[in-house]
């Protein structure tokens, strides 16, 4: 008998890193508009977080800030696979995000800048990106924390669908979390209901081979398959390689569609790399030059450039434009963050706490379910149309 936990039956051997020689699987093209619009939006987000590091060490950025350098194509193409009304949760290293799902560059910078301006009104910062309209919600720092989040936006979209509205739900969400965060209890736990109450949360381990400096063969087991996690809870589980943007957005476009028609969660090992230290203090002695050296020639946008100039999609003239356009609305970014005021004193406590779940003002305004003032009290449900778990499946 073959045991998945068996470390003698044949896996992948986990060497924090394929790199850029591990063999690959082809995928077929897409649209040549939507190509163009994946290498701008990954460029978007270096180029961002490229400022962001210069405006941290000119000290216009304070508190904690980790940057998503190398692990582009991770936000990019899972967002593409996904509709915009699916909701999305994550860990602090959000930028990424946070752009991938329509933030604007403005409102990002001056939330990194403590201003106004922000999408949380300066208040968050760099761990907190939230975009309500864009079903974003966060931007979470405790390791592991959101996890559950993602799962319960999952079951609170299938509830409204199919309990209050009485149709059949085909919303799924999506919870990123680090590989740190596997031996959080949160996961586990999350996981866990996930799987017994078919709720339809596509849980995506941005695996970079290190929390903090410490590699992932270190501090979890079953480092070389993580598959054997969701297995354990019954989840279907994926191996993903996310520096390659069209492999994400096919293979998570797959897997997303079957969460959504079966309503059942998923877990995916999404094998990516991180360009740049564990924050903005971070020596990164714990690993080598030439490690580094070897992920940054599998670079997520040097690879699509090259694929889509190989394939004449994309000029010499016309990336230089994009370049241009980019680095033209980042700058736009600061200097709107710049001009925008930091919080007054009264905002400062306006939005933190919660006296009571009702019609309250404010950005943390509970809209999940269309609103404060649409959501139907409990003797409004007509007991008819409720149904049981058993049913909904
Ligand atoms: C509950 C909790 N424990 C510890 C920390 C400190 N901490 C912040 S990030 C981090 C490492 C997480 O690594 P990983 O989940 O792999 O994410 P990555 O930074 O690689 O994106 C730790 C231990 C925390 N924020 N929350
Ligand atoms: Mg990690």
């Amino acid at each position: 008998m073959t045991s998945l936990s068996d470390p003698s039956a044949p896996a992948r051997p986990f060497d924090v890193h394929g790199g850029a020689d591990r063999p690959r699987k082809t995928y077929p093209e897409v649209a040549a508009a939507t190509a163009l619009g994946w290498l701008r939006q990954m460029y978007l987000i270096r180029e961002f977080e490229t400022r962001c590091m210069q405006s941290y060490q000119d000290k216009k950025i304070g508190g904690f800030c980790h940057v998503y350098i190398g692990q582009e194509a991770v936000a990019v193409g899972c967002t593409a696979a996904v509709e915009r009304s699916d909701p999305i949760v994550t860990a602090y290293r959000d930028h990424g995000h946070a752009l991938a799902r329509g933030m604007s560059a403005r409102a990002c910078m001056a939330e990194m800048f403590g201003r106004i301006g922000g999408c949380a009104k300066g208040k968050g910062g760099s761990m907190h990106m939230f975009d309500r309209a864009n079903n974003l919600f966060g931007g979470h720092g405790i390791v592991g924390a959101q996890i559950p989040l993602g799962v319960g936006l999952a079951f609170a979209a299938k509830y409204e669908d199919e309990v209050i509205k009485g149709g059949r739900s085909s919303r799924v969400a999506l919870a990123f979390l680090g590989d740190g965060a596997l031996n959080q209890g949160a996961f586990h736990e999350a996981m866990n209901l996930a799987g017994l109450l078919d709720i339809p949360c596509v849980v995506i381990c941005e695996n970079n081979g290190y929390s903090m400096g410490t590699h992932i063969a270190r501090g979890t087991t079953m480092a070389h398959r993580l598959g054997v996690k969701g297995a354990a809870y019954g989840i279907d589980s994926y191996e993903v390689d996310g520096m390659d943007v069209l492999a994400v957005y096919h293979e998570m476009h797959e897997i997303c569609e079957t969460a959504r028609r079966t309503s059942r969660p998923a877990f995916v090992d999404m094998r990516c790399y991180r360009f740049k230290g564990h924050s903005m203090s971070d020596p990164r002695k714990y690993r080598g030059r030439e490690e580094e050296e070897h992920w940054e020639a599998d670079d997520p946008i040097q690879k699509l450039r090259e694929h889509l100039l190989s394939r004449a999609v994309l000029t010499e003239d016309a990336w230089k434009q994009m370049v241009k356009d980019v680095r033209a609305e980042v700058r736009d970014s600061v200097e709107w963050s710049d001009a925008s005021p930091a919080p007054s004193s009264e905002e400062l406590m306006r939005d933190v706490f919660m006296e009571r779940w009702g019609p309250y003002t404010g950005s943390s305004q509970p809209e999940m379910l269309g609103g404060a003032e649409n959501v139907p009290s409990f003797e409004a449900i007509d007991p008819s149309k409720a149904r049981t778990p058993g049913e909904l499946a």
